[in-house]
């Protein structure tokens, strides 16, 4: 693939909200990698207010615009089709659109953004091309990923130099811990063992379902020994990056703001969006595979880790053996080399290059 900067092309970007701020959040921060890059890049979405706190106090570049998701009755012609259109997690854009799309002298570069997985089979889908019933239109799978065969991960030019510069050296004796995260049912049990450690914890929680728990449990422990806690307001997106590189642990959910968790090169406990039938597990036991196996940590060690990572996600729901108790000193005790494993595994993905580099060189290939 060689690379020659594509011409500079419209790109129109489809998002529907599903839930929580994961859609938008990668929609958004594609859309002003992308703009940042000079492009033209309109995004639409049927929930701009999710982006407000996302884009909060943020100066976007200028070719960035924002736009309600259309309604059906709204008509395009082929003029207002742009050169590439991005379909982010199979949202449909609207059938009129669809239409304008194959009115257009050339056809535009159409891209479905799959969901972000570990998983193999993910290679193969990445780049397939899915011929459309009824136009005369190819829509292309472009699946992000953490290995070669993928479309890479976002990652901003100089996001990594940023972050050096945040980084800022934990001179507090505390271990400073962030979490961003769905319902976690099992989060007293935890909340018990970081009191009763032996070296002192902070924990950081954002608003999310979470945070209630932990209130409720702060509510019932007036000594709550080693473990301070404190609401840490939320941060637009721009922002978010340097917060998470100030914290030593970070316990995110979701899809964007672990990828960021990565680039932090911090320990992380992944909460995975859940899904039907515990597919969700399959997802996340595919990427722990991956990332604990860095030649850093020994077996056992890598089986701590997933143990608290599965009890998390309530991988065993049903067992009450307090595995996030008994685990989690276990895992403080061997900080450093889960450090070192973060930097060896973000090290790692520095070798692929990034997914708007990797996108645009895709569709470049396709506008000819
Ligand atoms: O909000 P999420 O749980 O979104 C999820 C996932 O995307 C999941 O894949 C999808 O299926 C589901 O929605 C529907 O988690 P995620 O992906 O981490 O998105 C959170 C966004 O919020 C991310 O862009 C980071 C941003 N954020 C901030 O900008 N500032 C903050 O302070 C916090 C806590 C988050």
């Amino acid at each position: 693939m060689t690379n020659q900067s594509p011409p500079l092309l419209r790109w129109d970007i489809f998002c529907r909200v599903i839930d929580n701020l994961g859609d938008a959040g990668v929609c958004l921060r594609l859309a002003a990698d992308l703009a940042s890059r000079g492009l033209q890049v309109c995004l639409y979405i049927d929930q701009p207010a999710v982006l407000k706190n996302l884009m909060h106090n943020t100066t976007y570049s200028k070719s960035l615009s924002v736009r309600l998701w259309p309604e059906d009755t709204e008509t395009f012609s082929a003029s207002d089709v742009a050169d590439v259109v991005i379909e982010a997690f199979a949202c449909d854009p609207p059938t009129a659109y669809i239409s304008a799309m194959a009115q257009a002298t050339k056809p535009p570069a159409w891209i479905n953004l799959e969901y972000l997985s570990a998983e193999a089979w993910v290679e193969e889908s990445h780049g397939l091309p899915s011929p459309h019933p009824r136009y005369a239109l190819t829509k292309y799978f472009f699946f992000p990923g953490f290995t070669p065969g993928t479309g890479g991960l976002l990652r901003e030019p100089g996001l990594i130099d940023r972050l050096a510069t945040a980084q800022t050296e934990n001179k507090d004796t505390a271990l400073r811990i962030f979490l961003f995260g769905y319902p976690q049912p099992k989060v007293a049990e935890w909340l018990d063992r970081l009191a009763a450690q032996a070296e002192p914890t902070l924990l950081a929680i954002v608003p999310c379902p979470a945070q209630q728990q932990v209130d409720d449990w702060l509510a019932t422990h007036t000594d709550t020994n080693q473990l301070t806690i404190a609401h840490q307001p939320f941060v637009p997106q721009a922002k978010f990056d340097a917060l998470l590189a100030s914290y030593d642990f970070i316990f995110i959910r979701g899809e964007d703001s672990f990828v960021r968790a990565q680039w932090a090169a911090k320990p992380l406990v992944w909460q995975i969006y859940p899904q039907e039938d515990a597919i969700h597990l399959v997802k996340l036991k595919a990427f722990y595979d991956h990332y604990l196996d860095q030649g850093v940590l020994t077996a056992k060690q890598r089986s701590i880790y997933w143990q608290f990572v599965s009890a998390w996600n309530n991988g065993n729901a049903s067992s009450n053996d307090a595995v996030l108790a008994s685990t989690w000193p276990k895992l403080v005790e061997i900080y450093p080399l889960l450090l070192e494993n973060a930097r060896v595994w973000r090290n790692q993905l520095l070798k692929q290059r990034d997914l708007v580099s990797q996108l645009r060189d895709f569709v470049g290939h396709l506008v000819k």
